[in-house]
């Protein structure tokens, strides 16, 4: 054969698979759909990293095994393009941010084709583009409606550096997600979206979806339900009360003292009797420059200052207990003041032990409480807690409830820890909120009919140190009429967060171009639920749960068809340097894909990617696995070289043949990209010791190897003049029954000595297994054969004089 030159051979197959379109998903709704999602890149300046290639090229796979198998395909891509890098690059380079996009995505574009991936480009959608966004808009109209979006003066999580709000799931660890820089408390008017209604859909919706266990449980305990109960305690001497939301409602009776947050508004409301405002207020200073991460931290040394003037009544005895002041209660969170029970919880106890308070055990089963809090559930019961004595935890929580619902003195209640979703950003580089604000009638929807409303071409990018859009300064673009009134109103200045276009785009890839509507009803009819959708473990509580959300809207709403918008997510791991070390310019560890293709080939890089390690753990680079795997394509290519006639699997190879269409089947729908490789090396080795292999054998090996391996494999078929290209061909089938090796490797004997082994067929006749097995210890039979013993499966024995 001549010599394997990947630079030719990856051109030549890429033209030839868009000059068929060879990959486009058709709109013949009457044949079996399947519909294989990654999660679309943000098309940042630094092109295209060698972690991109792994989810792409795995779902590559099972995308081209699936139209292989009979299937219409979707397999899309496109570009979340929104967002800040981008915004921040065109400030400081002075370029407007569209043709920053532009150019990055057409960078991305060339990229991904060098790869080879069989997405349908004509479904391209950019989240950037007018008529994409449009639809963005009208979704969030449709929320506005439902009086699901509403604006609110919130504190929220200020990235001191990017000077924009963030949402909760973009603070890690107390710093901006993205630049690492504190992120501190600001008071803003926000627009809000209400995904706390869903809570309880977005939840069981998890019962109904084959989601990878580390995913589901990420997004049960971020949506993190629980139950127990809400109770007043009266403020003693008024006609009020203090409300707080407990999950051991059981434990009344051991609550020694409460806390408020340091937001919370009683302490303005009685500001006036409380002697000693001036260290609450200071107080109060100190914890708004602390995030809820820090204030929570378990950790952290208690802090805190007891209320002087007023105090609160135990409604379960009547005692007078103090109201304390503490940064460890949050106002976000039930109602922002708590019970405290130092016996039964461990903040409640450092705080009571630092600040001298009673410790009362009211659950038996612990060691001393005075020592250590006790915090178990399962076990141990009630004490010192009057009509609940004797009974158990769980039996102590419905009795205390029914009381204090009978009493009017507090009801049941379930509460989550999920948010609402700060929909507001203070940027330029996003969509649009179409909403004006007129001072007569509030905040008014824009007409569908004015919708995109397009981003306006602004002076200045930058955002200002007040925290404004830099839309705001655009009076022309601001100020408008209003739509109800026909007054003078002011349009909204704050866009969109970046999760806004990626909340929905895979229901546009259904139906890319409609301008009637977000996708026809037929489309999405037809390709909904995605069936695969693979994507990063960092979006779990981000990307995966927001559009979730907007999908259980769209589908309440009767704009989609199924309750759940992904069928099956998986995720992979990350990819790592030579060192283990993430990959970074700073580290100088840093790989280009482009450098791996142009040395080596692409399908060097697919074969190499999937060969890294399992799936969904991290692995580092080897630039020696790189090499390893170029060298399996060249031994593939060279099979030609021993290529034998013959369509049929040759006797020898048939159970290695069954059993690896198989596993390679198998693994590909598994995660197990990596096995399903090694079992191709293992078998192409077989091929080169033996010195052979027949045209059948030959072909399905390439068809085996095709969905990692597309552009070489295409070339062979096409060189050794097979039918057709790869691509159009039929999946590979195996004959279970033929994947059992039917040979069996038995000892043979003389004189009840073991002299050798012979391998057989397991139904091996006497005259068969004798005659074999006297060839393999030819040389030791050198007397008379006096006796004959063959037990099938089991052994021959020779008895010689
Ligand atoms: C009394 C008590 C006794 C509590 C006990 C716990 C154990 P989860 O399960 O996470 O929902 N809590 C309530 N609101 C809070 C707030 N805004 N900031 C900080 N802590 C708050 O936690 C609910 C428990 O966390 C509540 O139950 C309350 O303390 C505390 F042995 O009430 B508990
Ligand atoms: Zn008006």
């Amino acid at each position: 054969s001549v010599p394997y030159n990947h630079k030719v051979i990856e051109k030549k197959w890429q033209k030839v698979w868009d000059d068929n379109k060879a990959f486009a998903a058709t709109d013949d709704y009457s044949k079996p759909k399947y519909y294989a999602l990654v999660e679309f890149p943000y098309p940042s300046g630094q092109g295209l990293h060698v972690g991109h290639p792994r989810p792409y090229t795995a779902l590559d796979i099972v995308a081209r095994k699936r139209r292989m198998q009979g299937y219409n395909v979707l397999y899309p891509m496109g570009w979340d393009a929104f967002g800040l890098p981008t915004e921040n690059y065109a400030i400081k380079n002075k370029i407007h941010p569209k043709i920053v996009t532009a150019n990055n995505v057409k960078r991305f574009k060339e990229q991904l084709h060098s790869l080879g991936y069989s997405f349908d480009w004509d479904r391209e959608v950019n989240t950037t583009d007018p008529e994409y966004y449009k639809w963005t808009q009208w979704i969030f109209l449709k929320l506005f409606k439902a009086g699901l979006a509403y604006k609110s003066e919130m504190p929220i999580n200020w990235c001191t550096s990017c000077k924009v709000g963030l949402a909760n799931e973009e603070v890690v660890n107390g710093v901006c997600e993205r630049c690492g820089s504190p992120v501190v408390r600001k008071v803003k008017s926000q627009w809000m979206l209400k995904i706390t209604d869903y809570a309880e859909k977005l939840l069981e919706g998890l019962n109904d979806v084959d989601y990878i266990e580390r995913v589901k449980v990420s997004q049960k305990n971020w949506i993190g339900k629980s139950q127990g109960a809400e109770v007043d305690f009266a403020i003693a001497g008024k006609e009020d009360k203090l409300t707080v939301y407990t999950t051991r409602p059981d434990t009344l009776f051991g609550a020694t003292y409460m806390v408020v947050s340091p937001e919370h508004p009683a302490l303005e409301k009685y500001k006036d009797e409380i002697k000693n405002m001036d260290a609450i207020r200071e107080y109060q200073e100190q914890a708004a420059r602390k995030s809820d991460f820090e204030r929570s931290e378990l950790a952290k040394d208690k802090t805190g200052v007891q209320i002087d003037g007023i105090c609160a009544v135990n409604p379960v005895n009547g005692k007078e207990i103090p109201i304390w002041v503490s940064d460890y209660v949050l106002m976000s969170y039930g109602t922002g003041a708590i019970m405290a029970v130092p016996a039964h919880d461990t903040r409640d106890w450092e705080f009571a032990k630092k600040f001298n308070l009673p410790i009362i055990e009211v659950v038996a089963g612990g060691e001393n409480v005075q020592e250590e809090a006790f915090t178990d559930v399962a076990t141990g019961k009630m004490v010192n807690s009057g009509f609940l004595d004797g009974l158990e935890v769980a039996e102590a929580k419905k009795k205390i409830i029914d009381w204090l619902e009978e009493k009017k003195l507090g009801t049941g209640k379930t509460n989550y820890k999920l948010r609402d979703w700060v929909f507001s950003r203070q940027r330029y580089w996003g969509e649009p909120i179409p909403i004006v604000h007129c001072d007569k009638c509030g905040y008014v929807a824009l007409p569908e009919s004015e919708l995109p409303l397009e981003l306006p071409d602004v002076e200045s990018y930058m955002p200002t140190d007040n925290g404004e859009s830099p839309l705001a300064a655009m009076t022309d673009w601001v100020n408008t009429t209003c739509p109800c009134c026909g007054g003078p109103a002011k349009r909204e200045t704050d866009t969109m967060p970046q999760w806004a276009g990626s909340s929905w785009y895979f229901l546009r890839y259904t139906d890319p171009k409609n301008t009637e509507a977000l996708a026809s009803p037929e489309a999405l009819n037809y390709w909904l639920p995605v069936d695969w959708y693979n994507g990063g473990m960092e979006h779990t509580t981000l990307h995966l749960l927001y559009s979730r959300f907007w999908h259980k809207f769209l589908y309440d709403n009767k704009v989609v068809p199924c309750p759940e918008p992904y069928q099956k997510r998986t995720s992979h791991g990350m990819i790592l340097g030579e060192n283990g070390e993430k990959m970074s310019k700073s580290r100088g560890n840093v790989v280009n894909p482009d450098e791996i293709v142009n040395d080596y080939g692409a399908d060097t890089l697919r074969t190499y990617e999937m060969f890294i390690g399992a799936f969904d753990l991290s692995a580092s680079w080897s630039e020696n696995g790189v090499k390893g795997c170029r060298r399996f394509l060249e031994r593939v290519w060279k099979l030609q070289d021993i290529l034998v006639d013959g369509d049929d699997f040759s006797s020898d190879m048939e159970t290695k043949m069954h059993q690896t269409i198989k596993k390679v089947s198998n693994d590909f729908e598994n995660l197990k990209y990596n096995t399903a490789i090694a079992a191709l090396m293992a078998l192409l080795n077989d091929f080169a010791k033996k010195g052979s292999i027949t045209k059948g054998e030959y072909r399905t090996f390439l068809l085996l190897l095709n969905p990692v391996a597309p552009h070489i494999t295409e070339e062979i078929w096409n060189t050794c003049g097979y039918e057709g290209y790869v691509y159009q061909q039929t999946w590979p089938e195996y004959d279970e029954a033929k994947t059992v090796e039917n040979t069996i490797e038995i000892a043979v004997q003389i004189n009840g000595k073991t002299r050798g082994v012979v391998a057989l067929p397991v139904d091996a006749d006497k005259e068969t297994a004798l005659a074999k097995a006297k060839e393999v210890v030819a040389d030791k039979l050198t007397g008379t054969i006096i006796k004959e013993i063959y037990v099938p499966k089991k052994i021959i024995n020779i008895v010689q004089k």
